[in-house]
């Protein structure tokens, strides 16, 4: 069989000390944490996407990616690109994956043809699923790229485009219970507005919350119980995109009665985008019951827009399997790398290292977390903190068993008030020790 990335043997863990740079340095698939294997807190993804399909185009230049399979055409290519992930996929251990229709498969020049060819794909992908063991996190519909999406889909002012976007995604969802896909993820592409001038923001609302709920029936229609996933974004493409964070989208969904059927994926670049800490978004996700899954990547504090980079930022999948942990783990969801190697690294070798590089930091985060919960670091001077709550009027205001008047009698007695610090450093301190020592 072909070999796609011929130089690179499998990826093996090699410990902390290792200066291989084609090593796992701290993810050991099998290493038990917490009482699960390190690969089952993660359930990590390959985002299709970023890794086959991405070239390293930019809105100034064109594609800049060494790969063996450059120079073929269309559905060659997408064959080709099919063989090449799974081998990529195995040789780093990673066991899902995640995709649109329009990475796996050529747009054709009709509906009917892009479905067709679809199938052909879906076929081959099949194959190698099990051939390989490899499994299907999500799947998704590109609904933004093509011209037609140029006002949106679902909030597009066009009817016939939101039709062509459920027939998207009703195929695209036929594909993913085909895959056997644990989750199906809604990002809104372009549903946003560019300007309120031209824009009906309440049909528009309205319609997507219609296209969402036509979507729901369409699951249960034809048996795909994988988790309904929603991506928030605050911009990019569009000025403002509707699921513009974790908050609005909670209430958007509850606003529609759609809060029972949906969960969030949680996207890091879109967090900071949306002026959040990737932590901020996951709590958020996490208090209301609504974390599914995780889009791991990271963006650029300097850069306004989504650069999508591979995580390498300790302290952030600190924070974020500490989330994790909290909730209890991610299964069915998982975490996927939307991540993108950087458009100079051209080497088929640095796609390898951009993932090795993202796997090894979540597993020093997971190992951090771990710990920061066991010992109770953060949790028993927050449980301190709000002690109040828990005896004498606090325990009245949180039990409603209390109003204004009393509040306000009591409050006459108690009116020089004795605060206590914060600790703010103290507790980052300490996050950090925990760093240095896990
Ligand atoms: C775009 C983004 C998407 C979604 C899937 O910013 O994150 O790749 O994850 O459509
Ligand atoms: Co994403």
């Amino acid at each position: 069989m072909k070999s796609y990335f011929n130089e690179i043997k499998k990826i093996q863990y090699e410990g902390p000390n290792s200066t291989n740079e084609l090593a796992f340095k701290y993810y050991d698939a099998e290493k038990v944490v917490d009482g699960k294997k390190m690969k089952d807190h993660f359930r990590f993804a390959m985002s299709y996407w970023h890794t086959m399909t991405g070239q390293g185009q930019d809105p100034f230049g064109s594609s800049t990616m060494e790969r063996t399979y450059n120079g073929l055409t269309e559905m060659e290519l997408s064959e080709a690109r099919v063989e090449a992930a799974f081998e990529l996929m195995s040789k780093l251990g990673i066991e899902y994956f995640c995709f649109h229709d329009l990475d796996i498969a050529p747009e054709g020049n009709s509906l009917k043809e892009k479905y067709a060819n679809l199938d052909i794909i879906a076929d081959l992908i099949e194959k190698k699923m099990s051939e390989t063991g490899i499994k299907c996190l999500w799947g998704t519909t590109n609904a933004f790229s093509h011209p037609r999406f140029m006002h949106g889909a679902a909030t597009s002012p066009n009817a016939d485009v939101f039709a062509f976007a459920a027939a998207q995604v009703k195929k695209a969802m036929e594909i993913t219970k085909r895959f056997g896909g644990e989750n199906y993820v809604f990002w809104g592409g372009r549903e946003g507005y560019e300007t309120l001038l031209n824009t009906d923001m309440s049909l528009e609302l309205d319609n997507l919350a219609r296209f969402l709920g036509m979507a729901r029936d369409y699951a249960k229609k034809i048996g795909f119980t994988g988790q309904l996933l929603i991506e928030p974004k605050p911009k990019e493409p569009t000025k403002h995109q509707y699921d513009f964070d974790a908050a609005t989208v909670i209430s958007f969904l509850r606003k529609y009665n759609l809060q029972d059927d949906f969960k969030l994926n949680i996207e890091a670049n879109h967090a900071t985008l949306a002026g959040h800490t990737f932590q901020h978004e996951l709590m958020v996700s996490r208090i209301n019951n609504m974390l599914g899954s995780i889009d791991a990547n990271q963006g650029d504090m300097l850069l306004g827009w989504d650069t999508d980079q591979f995580p390498t930022n300790i302290y952030d999948t600190t924070l974020c399997m500490y989330e994790v942990l909290k909730k209890g783990g991610l299964k069915p969801g998982g975490l996927n790398f939307d991540a993108k190697v950087r458009r100079g690294s051209f080497r088929a070798d640095d796609l390898f290292i951009a993932y090795i590089v993202g796997m090894d930091t979540f597993a020093k985060g997971l190992l951090v977390a771990e710990k920061l919960l066991k010992d109770k670091a953060l949790e028993s001077f927050i449980e301190k903190r709000y002690q109040s709550y828990k005896e004498g009027i606090g325990s009245r205001i949180v039990k409603g068993d209390t109003d204004f008047t009393e509040l306000a009698e009591y409050a006459m007695t108690h009116d020089h008030i004795i605060n206590s610090s914060g600790r703010q450093e103290l507790l980052e301190d300490i996050v950090n020790r925990y760093i240095y020592n896990s």
